[in-house]
């Protein structure tokens, strides 16, 4: 018997659910982790996984596993899930779509008792963006055990909190954090569902995607100390101008970007902290970000090493003092080709129109691949949009999404 369709309401439902827990309604979505409106969304989310008779449990860093268990629980899972905390102002679906299709899922499954041999769980992955500490993928990173204790308690936020002092403060037990990490041979496959985020779907008039691989990010702080100085008395010649310097690399990291090996390059400065940001005084500090990635890591280290090289000379030239410190300089991840011909076996026969592609974003997947076959299911975002308040996504084509991945987590569960 074929499984029923997604019901869009019930995706509706549990998106508008979730985005009640919101720290700036007034400008479109902002969850940040840990924080009073991610712990109830995260309850609220773990209420919506026990309606559906999921059975919930959490690690050491937070991670949400809900699970639906099969015949034989004690053959290596499969995983589908994302994340629910956002970056600052963002929309509503970015993570959450791929939680509550997970969740519906599920839903199906086990309500028109579809029998599967492996457990299926849904996962809500602890801090997929780097908003509060910096790094992203911190629970995914984890299970990777590419974040050790040590790392986290390293990692801190604006107010100088760690996140293991956080993670302590809300009851999780530190003692566990060596149990997070994955081994390989543990999950069976993991199909991740998720906006898109660029255009490619929308312009195509292909309502779903299927990820091929996942470009890998880096990104780096800069610091630059220059000579606060008069912006009226102080000669041209003599000036060092730690603004104009940034503004020198941001354009440089653009146009090694437009001209790499690689079409999937992309490189970005997304904050910039001017000092003593006046409007008549030469800037004697900046700090900022850079945001490059590719899904080919040796084009992607080729424009990191020419933009080093660069920076050195802006320094030199300018008379300034350049620190560069690298946050993380991630590998691309490439999905698993037997669950990509599921995918696509799934599209085929329920007469949807498919495009295979790779993911400029990056998402938990990238982690996961790492201890386990990935791939990723895509649904179209209106007009591109996203890390916005703009950011739209049809609930039909995330319902559409959602019967092809429960079709596919039925197959892999059934191997
Ligand atoms: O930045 C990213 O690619 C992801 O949305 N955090
Ligand atoms: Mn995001
Ligand atoms: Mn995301
Ligand atoms: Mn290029």
């Amino acid at each position: 018997m074929a499984l029923k369709r997604a019901l869009k309401s019930n995706i509706q439902e549990m998106i508008e659910g979730l985005d009640k827990f919101n720290s700036d309604p007034k400008d479109g979505t902002t969850r940040i982790l840990f924080t009073e409106p991610e712990l109830k969304a995260r309850n609220y989310i773990k209420e919506e996984m026990a309606k559906v008779g999921l059975s919930v449990r959490e690690d050491a860093i937070g991670n949400i596993f809900a699970t639906l268990e099969g015949s034989d629980p004690s053959l290596p899972v499969v995983w589908t899930g994302s994340h629910i905390d956002t970056v600052i102002n963002a929309g509503k679906f970015d993570g959450m779509a791929g939680v509550v299709a997970g969740i519906e899922a599920a839903r199906l499954i086990k309500e028109f008792g579809q029998k599967h041999k492996r457990n299926i769980e849904v996962l809500v992955y602890t801090s997929e963006e780097p908003t509060r500490f910096g790094l992203g993928c911190l629970g995914s990173r984890a299970m990777a055990g590419e974040l050790s204790l040590d790392k986290a308690k390293e990692l801190k936020d604006e107010e100088g909190n760690s996140l293991t002092e956080v993670l302590e403060s809300l009851g999780y037990d530190l003692a566990e954090f060596d149990q997070i990490p994955v081994k390989q041979g543990g999950v069976f496959a993991a199909v991740e569902l998720h906006i898109e985020q660029g255009a490619v779907l929308e312009s195509l008039e292909v309502p779903i995607g299927i990820v091929e691989s996942i470009a890998g990010p880096s990104s780096f702080e800069v610091s630059i100390a220059g000579k606060q100085s008069h912006a009226g008395g102080t000669p041209m010649n003599l000036r060092h101008d730690a603004f104009l310097a940034c503004c020198e690399i941001a354009l440089e990291a653009e146009r090694l970007a437009k001209e790499s090996a690689s079409k999937d390059t992309v490189a970005t400065v997304g904050r910039v902290e001017v000092l003593p940001n006046a409007s008549n005084v030469i800037s004697g500090e900046v700090y900022f970000s850079i945001d490059i990635r590719d899904s080919d890591y040796e084009v992607k280290s080729e424009c990191i090493d020419n933009l080093m090289k660069f920076i050195e000379e802006v320094e030199e030239d300018r008379g300034l003092t350049i620190k560069v410190e690298k946050i993380n300089d991630d590998q691309p991840t490439p999905s698993d080709q037997k669950i990509i011909k599921i995918l696509e076996e799934s599209c085929t026969n329920k007469e949807i129109r498919f495009h295979k592609m790779i993911s400029g974003a990056f998402h938990d997947s990238m982690m996961v691949g790492k201890f386990a076959p990935i791939a990723m299911i895509f649904v179209p975002s209106k007009d591109g949009i996203s890390h916005s308040p703009k950011e739209w996504s049809d609930y039909s084509d995330i319902a559409r999404g959602t019967d092809i991945l429960a079709d596919t987590l039925l197959k892999l569960a059934n191997e």
